[in-house]
């Protein structure tokens, strides 16, 4: 399909296939293990039924599905040559704790409407096609990465780190906080350990990775703009820190004599906080904090904190790691306390290929409807030849899928940049404009595509 057919394409086609995202993210957001909540962890009974219902919805647009040794739900849909590469599209089903529901969600079923509307499957039809193939010289693969948050094992990425063949095997030993291994999950959801190399691909295997997703921070929203270019993602590491002090009775120790775990943890997260936040897109936030034994009358002898720590680069990120680690000396110090730490994720920032740019570029500018085009609710600059462009401090799967192929982001605007929280929300104008986007992206890929390989 070219892009001049896809434009051809009622605007409705395109809110229809909003609408049906919109309800299917509702429906997902019922699949939780917290009643009146959404959570949603890496190889929980959640993570197997949404698996299984991704499967269903992907299946309905042609695409050949299968669940992979990491636990990610994929659906092909081949070219016409069996030997040709794919472009993957997508994001991840798992969630924080109290999530909102459309963070990873709605870019894996807005990739799913992208599939049918590049095939003009535009009622939904309700059967399996063994035989649809791809209208481009690529295959297109909707992913539905498995763990993205790390919210039950702290590493962050564990699904599209499977696929990039950068898995550590040192990981299977991570624990949940009921002490459950990684290893022990997997084998209880039904996946072999053993077979985590199978989930990796070559890089000669794929064309790119192209994802939508919502900005989760409040620039669009403050732009009055719809949808932005992603040009890179914040590189992140992410720490457990512990300060042992000496638990004591609260009455009886004064306070020449005491050796407060929690008040070290505490001076150091504010640390963190000055740090950081003298510095250029560098972000650090202590989201997990316990003091111990967490009696009301016992000077906490031992806290535990975490750290996330993200930068638009990497050296400048470690720069300020380095700094924060200085400082807690000196606070641990003159407290009388000793401090350890774990590093549990660690990625480099992505940047996203210049050509994917351009494609989610041009996308954007597709999308407008005649009669739209200085339309500032579209095209924050009114020109519909400069889309915006922001950097993403958030993580996304890109990150690992960075290390095999090519990333490309589409972002839609959250209002009030509100996310990791239940009240996250996206419009439905919006995702019906990011759905046409997208498409329109991977048609001028397609474009693209053959008029590189007619001419190699
Ligand atoms: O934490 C992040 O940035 C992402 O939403 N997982
Ligand atoms: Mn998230
Ligand atoms: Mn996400």
């Amino acid at each position: 399909m070219t892009a001049a057919r896809l434009s051809a394409l009622e605007p409705a086609i395109f809110e229809l296939a909003a609408r049906r995202v919109m309800a299917r993210c509702d429906e997902l957001a019922r699949i939780t293990s917290t009643p009146g909540a959404i959570t949603r962890v890496h190889l929980s009974p959640e993570h197997a039924r949404v698996n299984r219902l991704a499967a269903e919805w992907m299946r309905e647009v042609g695409l050949q599905t299968r669940q992979d040794a990491a636990g990610n739900q994929l659906g092909l849909l081949p070219a016409a040559d069996p030997d040709a590469p794919v472009l993957m599209l997508g994001s991840h089903l798992d969630t924080v704790v109290n999530a909102g529901r459309y963070d990873g969600v709605v870019g894996v079923l807005m990739a799913i409407e992208v599939v049918r509307l590049l095939q003009r499957r535009v009622d939904s039809p309700a059967r399996a096609d063994a035989n649809a193939r791809s209208p481009f010289d690529f295959g297109m693969e909707v992913a539905a990465f498995s763990d993205e948050e790390g919210a039950r094992f702290g590493k962050a990425l564990l699904g599209s780190s499977a696929v990039a063949g950068t898995w550590d095997d040192a990981w299977w030993e991570l624990e949940d906080s009921d002490g459950t291994t990684l290893r022990e999950a997997a084998l209880e959801f039904g996946l072999d350990p053993g077979r985590i190399a199978g989930a990796a691909r070559r890089p000669d295997e794929l064309v790119g990775y192209l994802e939508a997703h919502i900005e989760q921070g409040p620039e669009l929203h403050a732009r009055g703009e719809s949808l932005a270019v992603v040009s890179s993602i914040a590189s992140a590491r992410r720490f457990q820190l512990v300060v042992e002090g000496e638990a004591r009775h609260a009455g009886g120790t004064p306070y020449d004599m005491r050796r407060d775990a929690l008040l070290g943890a505490s001076e150091a997260a504010l640390a963190v906080e000055r740090i950081c936040s003298a510095q250029h897109h560098i972000i650090g936030t202590v989201g997990q904090f316990e003091a111990f034994p967490g009696a009301m009358n016992v000077v906490p002898g031992e806290a535990k904190f975490s750290l996330d720590l993200r930068g638009e680069f990497d050296g400048e990120r470690d720069r300020v790691w380095d700094q924060i680690s200085r400082e807690l000396d000196a606070i641990m110090g003159r407290r009388r306390l000793r401090w350890h730490t774990r590093e549990v994720h660690n990625a480099p920032a992505l940047f996203c290929a210049p050509l994917l740019q351009d494609v989610v570029s041009e996308g954007i500018r597709s999308s407008l409807v005649p009669g739209r085009a200085a339309d500032r609710s579209i095209l924050g600059s009114g020109r519909p030849e400069d889309p915006t462009t922001l950097f993403s401090p958030a993580g996304h799967d890109g990150m690992a899928i960075g290390a095999i192929t090519d990333v490309g982001m589409l972002f839609m605007r959250n209002p009030d940049g509100v996310s990791h929280h239940p009240d996250e929300a996206v419009s439905l104008g919006d995702v019906a404009l990011g759905i046409r986007a997208l498409a329109e992206a991977v048609a001028h890929l397609g474009a693209e595509h053959r008029s590189t390989q007619g001419a190699s």
